[in-house]
């Protein structure tokens, strides 16, 4: 007997969908089926511009020809190696190239299956690290409003969106946050980094002599918040946080899941803002979004801390079943290839000038309240039809999908992370569309 609610092969009940309007989508589904480069293909047919590289996870476009391979050639010829104990070649050589495009003096690399496992990892290796080196009184950790970092319990105990949290009861104890740096009144329609706010990094400062110094563990940041709907760096804040950081022996965690592996024109956006921090998370375009892996960042100083004692005990009691998994490690080995050969992980730093220009174009636009950039990302935000948020922007999403495009949004947020390959045509298609979208929405 079928548990099956229905035996249609199509039935679309028993799969709850993440975060998605279940009964909405499964009235009308948008269903894609193929994939190549630029765009999607829809299960009727149509071609859509990819405007957000998947979940701004495909950095390099849609099925390329060298990961696709390495997949199935790693595939046929060992599909798993146990993960403790035991190693394979692919994963330390992957880890060395990761370091090798990394910002000097991040040396050593965790292997992970998500950005969300990513941040419980960096987390857990700063509390940690202060244990081992005999200050385990630095336990609290301290997040962002409006941040964002996965899904898992460390991360929305650190993240700040409201409706990620407040299900779930009371998550870590021990954490403090600082507010967002999203100013409007003073900083819309800026291009780049925004004057006004890099004071607020000051904040953490209160935070610290609140708690003391002594009790906290580490801060966790996005250089740019992506999934709160595109907030960039005010000038100076992160050099700031990383000052007081610095001051007070705090560890300071970038998590670059979005902003990882060339989203601003450089590998990292610590490269970019020239700021160091302590660790990095990342995921997403490690593996060009193909195979679920992440990947975090350590300086030597955190890695050397742990060596130490017998050399027969596990110095670190962490680490999942996939950690280095072998075809994530070859799909990964295959993106850095496709981004050395085509430049990627510079590339937006060249088309962002244009880029830019014509994301700003759209200033005009009805019910445009503020756009923002940075590298190849944009937002556009739109002004909430009274007692109905969320609305117009999703109204957006669903008509540009019908006009050949995919958009995100997030609250009245359009957020806009093409695949690192787009040409400036493909740039000019994206902006006729939204501008004809924009136009038409209630
Ligand atoms: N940290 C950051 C900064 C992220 O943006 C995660 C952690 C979690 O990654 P995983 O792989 O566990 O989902 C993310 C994920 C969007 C959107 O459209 C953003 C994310 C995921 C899905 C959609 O804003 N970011």
């Amino acid at each position: 007997m079928s548990n099956r609610l229905n035996t249609s092969p199509n039935d679309l009940r028993a799969f709850w969908m993440p975060f998605t309007a279940n009964r909405q989508f499964k009235q009308n589904p948008r269903m894609l089926v193929g994939a190549k480069d630029m765009h999607y293909t829809t299960s009727d047919g149509r071609q859509i511009l990819d405007g957000t590289a998947g979940l701004w996870c495909v950095n390099a476009g849609h099925c390329r020809p060298k990961i696709t391979e390495a997949i199935s050639q790693q595939a046929g010829e060992m599909d798993y190696a146990p993960a403790f104990q035991m190693g394979h070649p692919k994963a330390f050589e992957l880890a060395n190239r990761l370091v090798d495009i990394a910002p000097d003096g991040m040396n050593h690399v965790l292997f992970t299956n998500s950005g969300s496992e990513s941040v419980e990892t960096a987390l857990k290796v700063a509390l940690a690290y202060h244990r081992v080196k005999g200050d385990g009184s630095r336990t609290r950790l301290i997040g962002r409003e409006r941040g964002y970092h996965g899904v898992n319990f460390g991360g929305i105990s650190v993240g700040g969106i409201v409706s990620n949290r407040k299900m779930f009861g009371t998550l870590l104890t021990g954490v403090d946050h600082m507010p967002h740096t999203h100013l409007p009144a003073q900083n819309a329609f800026t291009k780049g980094q925004p004057e006004h706010g890099g004071d607020l990094a000051t904040e953490l400062e209160r935070i610290v002599t609140l708690h003391d110094a002594s009790t906290i563990a580490a801060v966790i940041v996005e250089p740019v918040a992506g999934s709160t709907g595109v907030l960039i760096p005010p000038k100076g804040y992160l050099k700031k946080l990383r000052e007081i950081c610095t001051k007070h022996g705090i560890l300071l965690i970038f998590d670059e899941v979005i902003t990882g592996y060339g989203r601003l024109g450089s590998p990292f956006a610590t490269q970019h803002y020239d700021v160091m921090p302590d660790m990095i998370t990342s995921a997403k375009g490690l593996t060009n979004g193909v195979i679920p892996m992440g990947a975090v960042f350590v300086t030597s100083e955190i890695h050397d801390a742990f060596m130490q004692g017998p050399e027969h005990m596990i110095e670190f009691f962490h680490g999942y079943t996939y950690s280095g998994n072998p075809i994530a490690s070859a799909a990964a080995l295959a993106t850095l290839d496709t981004y050395k050969e085509e430049g990627l992980l510079t590339r937006a730093a060249e088309i962002a000038p244009y880029w830019e220009e014509q994301l700003h174009s759209l200033k005009d636009c009805p019910h445009v309240i503020d756009i923002r950039n940075t590298g190849l990302i944009g937002a556009i935000e739109l002004d909430p039809i009274a007692g109905e948020p969320t609305k117009r922007a999703f109204s957006a999403f669903l008509k540009a999908y019908d006009d050949g495009l995919l958009i995100r949004t997030t609250g009245d947020i359009i957020a806009l992370s093409p695949p690192l390959i787009i040409s400036r045509d493909q740039i000019d298609e994206l902006f006729e569309k939204l501008r004809k979208v924009l136009g038409g929405v209630a």
